[in-house]
């Protein structure tokens, strides 16, 4: 939830970056961790976005999500102000499918650390965030179990229908074949006549 006292800083180099950002905050949601949203962008406003980098512990953050498309320099250059681990997401924007971003974010000079999830991977940082909380918070830490273990359900789930769906192919393959050889058994036996009988007989079925 939005919060007055987040954990969770959640900025982006514009809005135009919200709807793959969203992900990340709904991420959060789920996990009951409180976040703030905002646009700080590192080329338009960048005496904001070192302040707000430099203040980001001492207001309470203990992560920051920071999401920029093209020269996507926000992840880094508030990595390079703050001690609280930062997340990158590139996001893609009209060209380049996003790989400007996702190069601008990721290679960081030693000692900057950022952790870049994939291009457009707002959820994934998301969840990242609440397992970085999650290793000194047991309760948060045993509800990512059990996060973990619907993902586990439903992948088996996802097993077993495909299992199943390829399965009826197949009966229904072997159910053709046999009817085929009945038929050429009857035409064997009986000449075009019986042959004739079971081809109706195999359409009825
Ligand atoms: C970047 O420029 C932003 O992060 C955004 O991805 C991109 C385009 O921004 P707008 O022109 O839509 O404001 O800094």
């Amino acid at each position: 939830m939005q919060s007055d006292s987040p954990l969770v800083g959640v900025v982006m180099g514009s809005d135009s970056d919200w709807p793959v950002m969203a992900a990340a905050a709904e991420a959060l949601e789920e996990f009951a961790v409180p976040y703030e949203a905002d646009v700080v962008s590192a080329h338009r406003m960048p005496r904001e976005m070192i302040a707000y980098g430099e203040q980001a512990a001492e207001r309470g953050l203990r992560v920051i999500i920071a999401g920029a498309g093209g020269a996507a320099h926000l992840p880094g250059m508030l990595a390079s102000v703050t001690p609280l681990p930062v997340i990158g997401v590139p996001v893609p924007l009209k060209y380049l499918d996003g790989l400007d971003s996702l190069l601008s974010i990721v290679q960081m000079p030693a000692g900057i650390p950022v952790a870049t999830v994939a291009v457009g991977g707002a959820r994934n940082a998301g969840l990242l965030a609440v397992r970085i909380l999650a290793a000194a918070d047991d309760a948060l830490r045993e509800r990512m179990t059990e996060f973990q273990a619907t993902l586990t359900a439903q992948a088996r789930a996802k097993g077993a229908a495909l299992r199943d769906r390829i399965l009826g192919q197949n009966t229904t393959k072997l159910i053709h074949s046999d009817i085929f050889l009945v038929e050429l058994w009857y035409r064997f036996e009986y000449g075009a006549a019986g042959g004739l009988f079971c081809s109706c007989a195999g359409q009825a079925s």
